[in-house]
């Protein structure tokens, strides 16, 4: 998109900031972050920065005002945080994304909300696509799929325009923390030659897709007519975890062993994408294929 001002949530965040750099050059971008996770290193000086929590309306109702397209990336993303704390995250995952919603309403914007693959719990077929019944197996999970559900029924109800994109395992640089997930985990393990660890036999799988890809699906939702949907966002390839921990290991060029831990309690088993909608209706694909974004991330640093 071009000369459009819009406002990245999160925009601070591992997906949110390379979002904005993506829209920099050619948008008037706002990003409203309160730094709870987020890095204000990553943000670009020519973003408007606003310092708030999504969850306050004045805040949002700034931020917001005379917006064209709304990015919805504020979330609280660890899982188990949901199951420790599951009325925190409801509050910034799911009422938050409400008043963004509403306050879309107010300045008549599109949205684009990040939804997750999380909708699905464990997947009755593979790979699973949008028709596939929802069963969340976190509160993270249920705040994701009543946020994508709001979405489909705000375009329904009030005819506003909102695309719900549900990520299937993002990966890319910036991507760090306890809960940042399993590639970049192995790939500081296998960096220190420290032993890359395993949760389980290692023969469960995901989709994993690279952060310019879920930049390049926020673009094309941010144009598209065809709008109060939800798309699937991963690339349709399925890799298990042992599979990953070789690919890391070959990739750096490490000496770390492979060792296995207790499998993680409620382990989804296989996830990966049915992505036949999303490349006909949206007109998106994924491009970056698991080993050429290892490779990039590891030349990176
Ligand atoms: C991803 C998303 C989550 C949610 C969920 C939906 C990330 C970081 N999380 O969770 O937000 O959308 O999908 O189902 O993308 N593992 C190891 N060793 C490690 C770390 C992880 O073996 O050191 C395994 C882990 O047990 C799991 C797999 O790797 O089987 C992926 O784990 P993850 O935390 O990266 O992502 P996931 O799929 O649990």
């Amino acid at each position: 998109i071009r000369d459009s001002t819009v406002l990245v949530t999160g925009g601070a965040g591992f997906i949110g900031s390379h979002l904005v750099d993506a829209l920099v050059p050619h948008n008037e971008v706002r990003v409203l972050d309160d730094f709870s996770t987020g890095d204000p290193a990553h943000l670009p000086d020519d973003a408007t920065v606003i310092v708030g929590d999504v969850g306050d309306p004045i805040a949002l109702q700034e931020a917001a005002r005379g917006v064209d397209v709304i990015f919805h990336h504020a979330a609280v993303v660890s899982v188990t945080q949901s199951v420790d704390n599951p009325r925190q995250s409801n509050r910034t995952n799911l009422e938050a994304g409400l008043l963004v919603l509403e306050q879309a309403r107010q300045e008549d914007a599109r949205v684009v909300v990040a939804s997750s693959a999380a909708v699905y719990g464990h997947p009755a077929e593979l790979p699973v696509s949008e028709a596939a019944p929802t069963d969340p197996t976190s509160p993270y999970g249920v705040q994701k799929l009543a946020l994508d559900e709001y979405a489909r029924l705000y375009a329904e109800l009030y005819d506003l325009p909102t695309v719900a994109l549900r990520y299937f395992n993002v990966y890319g640089p910036r991507q760090r923390g306890p809960y940042s997930g399993v590639i970049s985990t192995f790939l500081e393990q296998a960096r220190a030659d420290e032993p890359i660890t395993i949760e389980g036999d290692g023969q469960q799988s995901r989709d994993f897709v690279h952060v310019s890809d879920i930049v390049r699906a926020n673009l094309r939702a941010a144009v598209t007519d065809a709008v109060g949907e939800a798309y699937n966002i991963g690339t349709g390839e399925r890799t298990t975890i042992r599979e990953l921990a070789e690919t890391v290991r070959d990739a750096t060029g490490s000496s770390s062993s492979i060792v296995h831990r207790e499998p993680r309690p409620g382990d989804i088993r296989h996830s990966g994408a049915d992505t036949t909608k999303t490349a006909r209706e949206l007109g998106f694909e994924a491009r970056v294929g698991l080993e050429s974004g290892i490779r990039s991330l590891v030349e990176r640093d």
